[in-house]
């Protein structure tokens, strides 16, 4: 095989590998973000997304949270992690522009927003 063959074929490989990791991204949707729990607060506490992100918050803490959206004193308005252990993670999509308040129902100080742009 000649140099010329042997660039073509590899030009090949990288194209193909290039739109298969693609269509993998179109397939599995927007971009996650990911929100960290540490020290007893979100970070970012305040994420602005675009319609379709799916947001996956992870607790670094040994200490158990919970993301819950909605008040604190009106349980069962919106989705709720239930209580997330060390490294327990909690993923959700948001598809409908909005704002979109939560907190942690153990730790009702720490706080969080999601805003979805359309
Ligand atoms: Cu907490």
């Amino acid at each position: 095989m000649n140099k010329l063959t042997a660039f073509a074929i590899l030009a090949l490989v990288v194209l193909v590998a290039g739109v298969g990791a693609l269509l993998y991204r179109a397939s599995t949707g927007s971009a996650n973000i990911q929100v960290s729990i540490s020290s007893y607060s979100f970070s970012p506490s305040n994420l602005t997304v675009k319609a379709g992100t799916t947001v996956r918050w992870v607790n670094f803490d040994t200490v158990g949270h919970t993301v819950t959206f909605g008040a604190h004193d009106d349980m069962g308005s919106g989705m709720d992690s239930g209580l997330m252990g060390h490294m327990g993670t909690f993923s959700a999509a948001f598809t409908e522009p909005g704002a979109y308040a939560y907190h942690c129902d153990p730790h009702p100080y720490m706080t969080g927003t999601v805003v979805v742009t359309g």
